[in-house]
């Protein structure tokens, strides 16, 4: 299997997690239940120190994928599309500026005991959060 297409399955299964509701498109009412489930997850709320940040990046990246789909509402294809343009073919620069912002967002949230690290438990919690199993 080449490395785009698994990329491509990969980005297909992100696809079916981040479709919330399951109607079969990515709007951005799916992205603001991702922010709810993960503050959930960790028991935080709204107003809890990294909640804004966690928004902010979640929105910034919907809106940025939307803007490369050229539609709010992302069909499986437009998904597609947009992660190619945006992250994929551009390699770790893609990655850094596209997603970094989410993961350091929730790792800020993911750390409840404020060690500033990750244990195996708060890993778990994350995964958990994100829809991928330990
Ligand atoms: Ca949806
Ligand atoms: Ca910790």
């Amino acid at each position: 299997m080449s490395v785009a297409v698994k990329a491509n399955s990969r980005l297909e299964e992100r696809f079916d997690l981040w479709d919330h509701n399951g109607n079969g498109v990515i709007e951005r009412s799916d992205f603001e239940q991702e922010i709810r489930g993960i503050l959930d997850r960790f028991g935080a709320d709204a107003s809890a120190p990294g909640a804004a940040a966690l928004r902010a990046a979640y929105l910034g990246l919907f809106d940025r994928l939307a803007r490369a789909a050229g539609t709010e509402e992302l069909s499986k294809e437009d998904f597609l599309r947009a992660a190619e343009a945006e992250i994929v073919s551009r390699g770790n620069a893609g990655f850094a500026e596209v997603l970094q912002p989410t993961i350091q967002a929730i790792l800020a949230i993911a750390d409840t005991d404020g060690d500033g690290e990750i244990s195996p438990v708060e890993l778990e919690r994350w995964f958990a959060a994100i829809g991928l199993s330990a």
